[in-house]
């Protein structure tokens, strides 16, 4: 592992530690903005609801899901795929706030990954006792761009696995204002989320808020 410590603009500091190539977290990058990120996401989550998705396999998701930007995902009898329109509204998703947008293509570019242009940002939210399962994310067009995750709220450990369900996982902790950079390699390895425990966050309460950004169309 290599720490290096650094300072964003915003004047917080935030270290990095690389997982493997392609995966490196930039720890409290978030935390300055992350009240802005709250009220946005409030504001995002008015206009289109956290629901709990269905899997296709028919049971129905703890995590919670809403979104923004123009394509979000969404899960039926039909599948797994992004979408124009929010199914619960029948409207598009809200548009993505700037300071969601800048705070991804910065921490894009932290990883060395230039102009990261997402098109989806996926909004999850676990109450104590949430997971998600191993799974890989392959319902995008566009892999060589990478994925960057914001954690904010309940801490939670997160499973890396590799490209087959069965490879062996490692355990990383993801606590409020972490952001983390997946792409290259690893772009499609499994990987999911522990049950959140039982706490309070000053901020958040009893949850916990990742937001996911992706080149989805
Ligand atoms: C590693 N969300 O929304 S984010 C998901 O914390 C999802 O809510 C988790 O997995 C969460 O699909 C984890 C970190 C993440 C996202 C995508 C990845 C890690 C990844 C894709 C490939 C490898
Ligand atoms: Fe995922």
């Amino acid at each position: 592992m290599n720490y290096d410590l650094f300072d964003n603009d915003n004047s917080g500091e935030y270290w990095t530690e690389g997982i493997c190539d392609g995966a490196v977290v930039l720890r409290q990058f978030a935390t300055n903005t992350a009240p802005e990120l709250i009220s946005v996401i409030n504001l995002i989550t008015q206009q289109s609801p956290f629901r709990h998705m269905k899997t296709t396999g028919g049971y129905t998701m703890s995590a919670a899901l809403s979104g923004c930007g123009s394509l979000g995902w969404i899960s039926d009898h039909a599948g797994y795929r992004y979408s124009a329109i929010d199914p619960t509204t029948g409207l598009s998703w809200p548009e993505m706030p700037a300071v969601l947008f800048e705070l991804a293509q910065k921490a894009a570019a932290e990883a060395g990954y230039d102009n990261f242009t997402p098109d989806a940002c996926l909004i999850n939210r676990y109450k104590v006792g949430a997971k998600m399962s191993l799974h890989q994310d392959k319902d995008e067009q566009d892999f060589s761009a990478p994925i960057v995750s914001v954690s904010l709220g309940l801490p939670a450990t997160f499973l890396f696995g590799g490209k087959q369900r069965s490879d062996k996982t490692i355990k990383v902790p993801l606590t409020h204002g972490d952001v983390v950079v997946w792409g290259g390699e690893v772009r499609k390895n499994f990987h999911g989320i522990l049950p959140i425990k039982a706490d309070s966050h000053l901020l958040l309460g009893e949850e916990r808020i990742n937001i996911t950004f992706r080149v989805a169309g």
